[in-house]
């Protein structure tokens, strides 16, 4: 009986040994970037998975949505109330949130990811509205300036149905080529601006989170959430008023991600 005991006990180790080495055989895909990622294993499923920047100084993780055109890295995300995006500086650099859920990988990431030359990278936005509709903007050579120029913003040719929010919908409003805004951090050319009768020393203190604003602009999607019902007429919000030029309009939804080409 005793015997019998102990093969059971040799067994049991036995299948638990075989079943750890298993596990560890499974080692997760890794790359430069989701694109990469994708690319060197076609059937990688949408998910989390850690990113080593080329001459990057840390690997860190990611978002990547896999998708039939490639591996896209996602940056941003905006879907409910349930991650605050009124931050500071700090957080905004260094990044917030939930990867598989809401979240703000952070400037830093970004500009780590872009800052390589060799190669270049599309922008993609995804926006969804309230009423079940969505729509898209593209933009060529999306690159981060680094700390010192403010992250500055810079995107090439655009294309998509949403409408080029970032040069924005009248003149004097281009965000390409703007340093980054916080309510701690000033990149927004306006000292003050006047809109109307109003005077307006921040853009960001209006929107509610951080952006690439110039004179405040068109585009603007990580300000305050609003639920389906109480989404029009809010100067915070997530807007994007080539799209929806019934301004001011926040939407239901957003993400943020660049491929590497
Ligand atoms: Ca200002």
């Amino acid at each position: 009986m005793k015997s019998v005991f102990g093969c059971a006990l040799f067994l049991f180790a036995f299948l638990l040994s075989c079943t750890e080495q298993k596990s560890r055989s499974v080692a997760s895909p890794h790359g430069a970037d989701c694109t990469e990622i994708k690319a060197s294993s076609p059937q990688a499923s949408s998910g989390v998975y850690v990113v080593q920047p080329v001459r990057g100084k840390a690997s860190f993780k990611v978002y990547c949505e896999m998708r039939a055109d490639g591996g896209w890295t996602v940056f941003q995300r905006r879907s409910g109330a349930s991650v605050a995006f009124n931050r500071n500086w700090a957080a905004y650099k260094n990044g917030f949130g939930d990867l598989t859920q809401d979240h703000w990988l952070g400037l830093r990431k970004v500009f780590s990811l872009t800052k390589n030359k060799t190669r270049k990278w599309i922008l993609r936005v995804d926006l969804w509205d309230h009423e079940g509709g969505n729509a898209f903007a593209q933009y060529k050579n999306f690159r981060l300036g680094n700390e010192g120029t403010g992250f500055k913003l810079h995107v090439g040719k655009f294309k998509g149905n949403a409408g080029d929010a970032i040069r924005g919908a009248y003149a004097g409003i281009d965000q390409n080529g703007f340093g980054f805004s916080t309510i701690d951090h000033d990149n927004d050319g306006c000292s003050p601006c006047i809109f109307g009768d109003i005077s307006q020393m921040e853009c960001s203190f209006s929107a509610g989170g951080g952006w690439w604003f110039s004179r405040c602009g068109s585009a603007s999607l990580n300000g305050d959430w609003h639920p389906a019902g109480d989404h029009i007429g809010w100067a915070s919000g997530l807007h994007w008023e080539t799209w929806k030029t019934r301004a001011p309009y926040s939407l239901k939804a957003t993400r943020m991600m660049i491929k590497s080409v």
